[in-house]
């Protein structure tokens, strides 16, 4: 059950999709306070309540006792202490004595005071008068979830090349370089499926432009790259370069398409192709045209994208630099102490305002801070309708870096500019659940860390995580290459991106599961174990599925880690080819992880299904299926989702699997199904 409460005249944020009638009782879980400007809605915690949720976000898979403030930011250190990413998820879920789930559906400012201010008060503090709020009920906190994604739909499909391995880097400078990294996958034998293209491919960052002097005949290129199986996979940027000349500059200018100033003029901002208009996305009119001009990139072949910069990030406004240097000329010859000094320098650190900026919904005027939060989201909404029209069935890969819920149904995220820390290692790791609450199930992080010089153990460590995260991206934008190749233990690598390959009938199982069913991929342990009062302290294990727990080593120089296991489980350890399997008790338990391990565990009567690893998706022998069992009393089955991983229009497809005795079963001749029965000597 879910109830709605609106405040106000909200701006339709389609958010929800699902329709609800207005609620008008009284909300129970929280006492309201009205101020001038705002809404305060309160609610005491008790010493064990815990709340989940608030999707791309730092901290821990308990967010209580920081206080967060849903509006999207470019912020590119994510420190303990940042309050906002890229990303307003403005879901949470209360975990206490009967739980429900809140859906702040507000597309400007609002603050979670989550047991900041006073550690046992929860606070949502709504900037604006205008928006709606959803009470989530279920019978327990899956069900909860499981409503709420209801309501706001289905989750983007991505194409199953995409959970491939793909290398990224800002960046490659010429389609020889990029010629160079493949060459070193393909001649090593280590899988890859996608290489990302970032600014330096364009011409001088104006979008939907190529680099003809580094990357001569793109086409050719593109074509070159896909006979390996390898696909290209551009970035487009939000803004657009403002200059006479440039099509896709005067085209915006003349059909009134980009966001305006106060006056009505285009409003002009600085990124990194120079001075840049901001196309309305907002303005649905405006929207598909931009979205049109993915076809020069489709025409050529190329079947993914990731949009970035749609916060949208600004460097500067012209018209404040203007009047800063105004002032600067006209202070010239008058005093300057040091808060004139201060003054300036705060003034240079902010030289934009999203007040100056100005959309045009069907007519009305809105100023930008109001619906801030929907930049991203329509950015690749847009890009995703567009597409549609393009190709009407085909799944392209599509993933924004700022985002809103709603935007889940239309494309991925990956977590932006992270750390090569460990900590963010492990915070990534605390993202997930989080992130699958909201919708967003297609994400992933930057492998190794984006910021900062990464070491060879934490990318070593941080791709054994990503093993089982759909997204599997390495990218780095600092000084040290972090391509598995320069690294001293190659063969690691290569392992641990085995292991991901051979893995996959289950991940892509698991992620169609989420999707059709509208659950969680990743889960915290207490969702599945809820009778154990332990588990819900437990902030670095999750559940992939039902039937696997996940425990990586997050720590340097650690051999291994300690887990705690909620019942007995079979642990499992890959690496690439390799597998050992030891069953072990409840309880905590230490167990070694080599640097090539890729670490789970398995629940008893369950199986995995594995394929033999390939160099790409598309070399995978999909119907030969090796499974590994933990048997119960020599039982172990699985329902294994596949579908054609092209075509949106498909319905995924189950596959019955059952082990009895050493002997597999199913329910389709398709398969070829082979049980790895040396792994279940020490089980018999
Ligand atoms: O201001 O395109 O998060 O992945 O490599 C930096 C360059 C702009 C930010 C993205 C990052 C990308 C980088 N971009």
């Amino acid at each position: 059950m879910i109830k709605k409460y609106v405040f106000g005249k909200p701006f339709e944020t389609n958010a929800v999709i699902e329709n609800f009638d207005e609620c008008k009782d009284k909300i129970k879980e929280f006492s309201i306070n009205e101020t001038s400007s705002s809404f305060e809605f309160a609610r005491q915690l008790d010493d064990d309540d815990i709340i989940y949720g608030l999707g791309e976000n730092v901290r821990g898979i308990n967010k209580r006792g920081w206080i967060y403030e849903s509006y999207a930011t470019d912020e590119g250190r994510h420190t303990e202490t940042a309050k906002s990413l890229y990303a307003a998820h403005n879901f949470i879920l209360f975990y206490c004595s009967s739980p429900f789930g809140v859906f702040v559906d507000a597309p400007f400012k609002v603050t979670f005071d989550l047991g900041y201010s006073k550690m046992d008060e929860a606070k949502i503090i709504l900037h604006e008068k205008n928006f709606k709020i959803y009470i989530i009920y279920g019978e327990n906190v899956n069900d909860i979830v499981k409503n709420f994604r209801k309501a706001i739909g289905k989750s983007y499909l991505a194409p199953f090349w995409s959970f491939g391995y793909m290398q990224s880097r800002w960046g490659y400078k010429s389609s020889d370089e990029c010629r160079q990294v493949v060459k070193q996958f393909r001649e090593n034998d280590v899988p890859i499926d996608a290489l990302f293209l970032d600014l330096d491919y364009m011409n001088g960052c104006r979008v939907f432009t190529t680099n003809e002097k580094d990357f001569p005949d793109f086409p050719e290129f593109v074509s070159e790259m896909r006979q390996q199986d390898v696909r290209l996979v551009p970035i487009i940027d939000a803004a657009v370069k403002a200059e006479k000349g440039y099509e896709i500059s005067d085209e915006g200018e003349k059909l009134g398409y980009f966001c305006k100033d106060e006056n009505g003029n285009d409003y002009v901002g600085c990124v990194w192709p120079g001075y840049t208009y901001f196309p309305d996305y907002l303005n649905t009119e405006a929207g598909q045209w931009f979205a049109s001009k993915y076809q020069y990139f489709t025409d050529m072949g190329i079947e993914g994208f990731w949009n970035d910069m749609n916060e949208p990030a600004i460097f500067f406004s012209k018209k404040m630099l203007e009047d800063l240097q105004t002032e600067i000329a006209e202070r010239k010859d008058s005093p300057f102490d040091a808060g004139d000094y201060f003054n300036l320098r705060q003034k240079v650190n902010f030289l934009w305002d999203y007040k100056e900026i100005y959309h045009n919904v069907n007519g009305e005027k809105i100023r930008h801070d109001h619906v801030h939060n929907l930049y991203g989201y329509n950015m690749t909404k847009s890009a995703s309708v567009g597409l549609e029209k393009i190709e009407p069935d085909k799944r392209f890969l599509l993933f924004s870096r700022s985002s809103y819920i709603g935007m889940h149904r239309y494309g991925g995220i990956w977590t932006g500019d992270n750390q090569a820390w460990w900590s963010h290692l492990l915070m990534f790791l605390q993202q997930l659940p989080s992130l699958n609450m909201c919708g967003f199930l297609y994400v992933g992080s930057d492998i190794g860390g984006f910021n900062s010089n990464t070491t060879e153990d934490l990318s070593l460590r941080w791709t054994a995580l990503s093993v089982f995260v759909p997204l599997m991206r390495n990218h780095n934008g600092t000084e040290r290459p972090q391509e598995w190749y320069n690294f001293i233990h190659k063969d690691w690598f290569k392992d641990i991106i085995k292991s991901r390959y051979r893995l996959l009938p289950y991940i892509y199982s698991e992620y169609l599961k989420a999707v059709h069913n509208y659950d969680m991929m990743f889960k915290p342990l207490s969702f599945v174990f809820p009778d154990d009062s332990y588990v819900t302290q437990v902030e670095d294990q999750l559940m992939l599925g039902e039937n696997i727990m996940i425990a990586p080593v997050y720590t340097q120089n650690a051999k291994g880690r300690f887990v705690y296991l909620p019942e007995d489980m079979l642990m499992v350890k890959m690496f690439g080819d390799q597998i050992e399997t030891e069953e072990l008790d409840k309880g905590n338990v230490y167990v070694t992880v080599p640097y090539n391990c890729v670490l789970f565990f398995m629940r008893k009567g369950t199986l995995i299904p594995l394929y033999d690893s390939a160099v790409s998706t598309e070399k995978l022998i999909k119907n030969k299926i090796k499974v590994l069992c933990f048997t119960d009393e020599g039982d172990a089955e699985y329902e294994m989702y596949y579908d054609d991983g092209k075509t949106k229009s498909c319905e995924p497809k189950k596959l019955e699997i059952l082990v009895e005795n050493e002997s597999a079963y199913c329910n389709s001749n398709d398969f070829q199904i082979t049980v790895l029965a040396e792994y279940m000597n020490n089980i018999f």
